[in-house]
This record gives structure tokens, sequence and C-alpha cells, in this order.
């Protein structure tokens, strides 16, 4: 039987700090600061195949996050935005990748412990590998089960959820494992407040009456899914609407989906139990889903400009 492949047992290369090492070698000491303390940044990046070679999506966009996250919590990164950009392409060409993930990651060294630590050096690695349907397929064509966490997403006031923080997802981790210990696929956080945020690693979008509703973004990452999302409805002529949203809102919508760079377009067939319109994928999400499949294939030319292929 084969051995399963584990994240570090693989072959091909990773971009750690502007040189590629072995996969297998690209390790870091146990007392490296990040490692206890959960300061870093990262983002999740996709890069698909087209009929022009592999071209990966909203790159610039991502990176501007990248810069933006380390920016909000006061990590220097030591090389430019356009030097991590051409490690993105880079990283998929090195590793022969039609497409796949892209995790950049900006982390702190093991110069010093403790939380005072102030003299760190900033590490960079960008890693890329083949990664499909985040949920698997079955989610992409019927829809998920999703049930409101006991959790809530980080305070305004506490983490900062713009910053794409390695420590903030303890609170995705966590909120994740009571879901699906539940029986559930994912979980739904509300705000200190009690309206929704965001899924685990998702923006949430339901439909009511044609009109396309998501949450402001006071408690949840500014996603660039969710941003392409709003653009291709701006496009479809269908009306957004940023609000507060309660869990019974959901509860009474005609749709629901959850997007991300990794689970896409996810449509949510049910939440805590009470199926969402007809608990499949509605029209719209349909719509929608195939549009940003298109786009982000290179098939859709009204928005080729969010794809860098790789030269
Ligand atoms: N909210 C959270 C908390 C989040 O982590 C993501 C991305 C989003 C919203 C959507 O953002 P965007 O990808 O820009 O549309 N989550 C990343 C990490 C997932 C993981 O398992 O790791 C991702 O989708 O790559």
């Amino acid at each position: 039987m084969a051995i399963p492949q584990t994240m570090e047992d693989r072959d091909g290369f990773i971009w750690f700090n502007d040189k590629f090492v072995p996969w297998r070698e690209a390790n870091t000491h146990v007392l490296t600061h990040t490692l206890h303390y959960g300061l870093g940044v990262f983002e999740g990046v996709r890069a698909y195949e087209t009929k022009k070679g592999p071209a990966i999506f909203r790159l610039e966009d991502h990176t501007k996050r990248l810069f933006n996250s380390a920016h909000i919590v006061g990590i220097k990164i030591p090389f430019t935005p356009a030097q991590i950009n051409q490690a993105h392409k880079d990283s998929i060409s090195k590793n022969n990748l039609k497409s796949g993930y892209i995790r950049p990651m900006a982390f702190y060294g093991a110069e010093a412990m403790g939380i005072s630590a102030k003299e760190l050096s900033t590490n960079v690695i960008v890693a890329a590998w083949s990664w499909g349907a985040y949920m698997g397929q079955e989610a992409l064509d019927s829809g998920i089960k999703v049930k409101t966490s006991s959790l809530s997403r980080h305070h305004v006031n506490s983490t900062m959820t713009k910053a794409k923080a390695n420590g903030n997802y303890m609170n995705s981790i966590l909120a994740h494992q009571e879901a699906t210990n539940d029986g559930y696929d994912e979980a739904l956080l509300l705000d200190t407040q009690g309206f929704i945020a965001e899924g685990t690693g998702e923006n949430i979008f339901i439909v009511k009456n044609g009109v396309l509703i998501t949450p402001t973004l006071t408690s949840a990452l500014e996603g660039i899914t969710r941003d392409t999302v709003m653009t291709i409805a701006k496009g479809l002529n269908v009306k957004v609407n940023e609000k507060s949203i309660t869990r019974d809102e959901v509860y009474t919508a005609d749709e629901a989906f959850f997007t991300g760079t990794a689970a896409e377009v996810t449509p949510i067939k049910e939440l805590d139990g009470r199926l969402i319109g007809k608990g499949i994928k509605g029209p719209l999400t349909s719509k929608i889903q195939t549009i940003y499949f298109d786009t982000v294939k290179g098939d859709n030319p009204d928005y080729e400009h969010w794809l860098s292929y790789i030269d």
C-alpha cells in the first residue's frame, strides 16, 4: 500500500528567503518565535490551468494583503512585493505544476524568546503544491451542512481580523473541530455582537429575493474571492448589499454560499439543521460558481486582468 504523502515528505522545492531549497530541507528551528506565539502572516493563493498555461489568480491582490497583514501586526517583510510575486510564479514553474495552491508566509526567526523579543529576523517562504477541491467535489456540487459555532470570531479590538495572521487560525481550528465533531462540514462564526461573521476559512453570502447579501467586514477577513463574487454579481446586474446579518436571516434565505481561495464558491445547503431554500445549490449560486470557475481558468475575457501567467 502506498504511504500517504505528508506535507514534509515530498519531492519539489520551496522558496525560502530568496532561495529554492529541496522540499524536505525547508526546515526551521523548534525555538522559532512564530511557532511559540503565532505571530506570523500568510496567504492562500491558487493557480489554475488555462489554455495559456498555469495562471495565478489575483496574485497582486494577495501579495498586497500579505504586506497589509504584516503592516497591521508590525512585521517587516525583507522583500519587495515584486520579489514575492516572482517567487509565486517561480514556485509553480520550479515544481512543474499545471495548477496548485500557493502558501506564502512571513514568520519570525529563533533569535530570541519571550513576547518582549524585538530583534527578530523575518523569514519568508512561498510553497506551492497540487490541491484539489477544499471540501471535495461533492461539496461544490451539492453544498455543505454548516453549524453556528459556539465560539465567536475575534473581537475587532482583539487580534484584528484584517490581518491574515497565523494566530487568528486557532479560533478557526477550534470552531472547525467543534462543527465536524458534531457531524457538520463547516462552522459559521458569529461576531462578538452575535451577527454573522464568516466561516473558519471563508466569507459568506446569502441570496434573498434576488439580492446578494454579505456581512460588513468589521469581524471578517477582507476576502479576495468575496470581492471577485461581488464584481461578478455587479456584472450580472445583481444588487449586492453589505450589512449586519443575523443567523435567522440565513435560515430563511433563498440560497447561501461560502467563498474563499481554497473553498472557491461552495454552496451551503443547511445551517443548524434548517434547510436553506430547497437545500440544494441555488440558481444564483450556480450561476456565480460557473462564472467564477470560468474566470479563474482564463475562460472569461472580462476578468482576464486578474490572471498572472507564468512567464
Ligand atoms: N475568511 C477567512 C477566515 C479565511 O481564512 C479566508 C481564506 C477567507 C475568509 C476568504 O478569503 P479569500 O481567500 O481571500 O477569498 N482562507 C484561506 C486559508 C484556508 C486554509 O485552510 O488554510 C484560503 O482560502 O486559502
